[in-house]
């Protein structure tokens, strides 16, 4: 089912109308992944749609070519190409820019979630690698696309949070080779770091402090979990972006094998998104229970209300996941 990114490259070049797209609730992978394609492909030549069904977070607004990305607007995409980025389901690409892409003759899949079905007409599903941002910069190698400044920063950033800062297991020698190839071409990876990890808005500060004061311990302290309610959201002005990277301080905790954050949803559902710490424990595998999925160390999921019965119910099946290591 995987093609191979020299066929994927070739498909680019042969189009000229291009939409490119990642998954609904943008992190920095999806948003950064995305920026680093659309904007290679626009020095290419290439007219291209940058289209996202939620806007970019605030936190990653910093991104260059961010002011260029578009929302659906109910109107169906007039293009010879679609990708979908970072997007483990067709799904996920939301429901308005599934309409957007509905005339696209092709629709080009590249992702690194091992629950990914190799949806589209080009699949290539890379589980080994740690970022969507990295297949990105492979395919871009392969194609021999331009790669500027604005492409690294943006391809940069998208590797960089999806490994934790380098810090995660799926982290390999090609993902700092490539971050070594972008120092060589002068890339300031500090400024970056500083714009993605210490630049936060006080309100995520107070999102973490509650979220100290109220997080859960069970399994022996090895499962933590946090229950993220409408009424704080509301209590801190919340904005999209703000609980990127909260669950890494439940993960810091030693004695922490998996953890969790139960996020209230406007329409009532809940948004179980976890983590793992320890490579024998498999939260995709519990995600996939509750109808989600995602990578064996980090996955979410979406459960029925009300906030306490859904974490209770998730919390349960992690707990099984975990006692298996007894
Ligand atoms: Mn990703």
């Amino acid at each position: 089912m995987n093609v191979p990114l020299k066929e994927i490259a070739d498909a680019i070049r042969a189009a000229s109308r291009i939409a490119v797209t990642a998954h609904v609730r943008p992190d920095g992978d999806a948003v950064g992944s995305l920026l680093g394609l659309v904007l290679s492909l626009r020095s290419l030549g290439k007219q291209v749609t940058a289209i996202l069904e939620d806007s970019v977070p605030s936190n990653l607004t910093f991104l260059p070519g961010t002011e260029t990305v578009i929302q659906p607007d109910g109107s169906v995409l007039d293009i010879d190409l679609a990708i979908a980025l970072d997007t483990a389901t067709h799904e996920r690409i939301g429901e308005g820019v599934v309409k957007a892409f509905s005339a696209t003759p092709k629709l080009v899949n590249i992702d690194h979630h091992g629950t990914n079905p190799g949806y589209g007409d080009l699949a290539h599903v890379d589980t080994s690698s740690p970022a969507a941002g990295q297949i990105v910069y492979d395919l871009l190698v392969v194609g021999g696309f331009p790669i500027d400044d604005a492409v690294r920063q943006n391809l940069f950033v998208a590797i960089s949070t999806d490994t934790g800062s380098f810090q995660f297991s799926s982290t390999n020698a090609r993902t700092h080779r490539i971050v070594a190839e972008m120092l060589e071409a002068g890339l300031d990876t500090a400024r970056l770091a500083t714009l993605c990890y210490q630049s936060f808005p006080k309100r995520r500060i107070d999102l973490q402090r509650a979220m100290l004061n109220e997080m859960a311990f069970r399994a022996g302290d090895r499962i933590a979990s946090w229950n993220l309610t409408q009424k704080l959201m509301r209590d801190v002005r919340m904005q999209p972006g703000d609980t990127e990277g909260l669950i890494d301080t439940m993960r810091s905790i030693d004695s922490i094998v998996a953890c969790v954050i139960f996020e209230e949803l406007e329409n009532g559902k809940v948004r179980a998104s976890s983590r793992s710490k320890d490579a024998r424990v498999n939260v995709s595998n519990v995600c996939v229970l509750f109808g989600g999925g995602g990578h064996p160390m980090a996955a979410g999921a979406r459960l029925c209300g009300p906030i306490e019965e859904a974490a209770s119910r998730f919390l349960s099946a992690l707990e099984d996941e975990v006692r298996r290591l007894d």
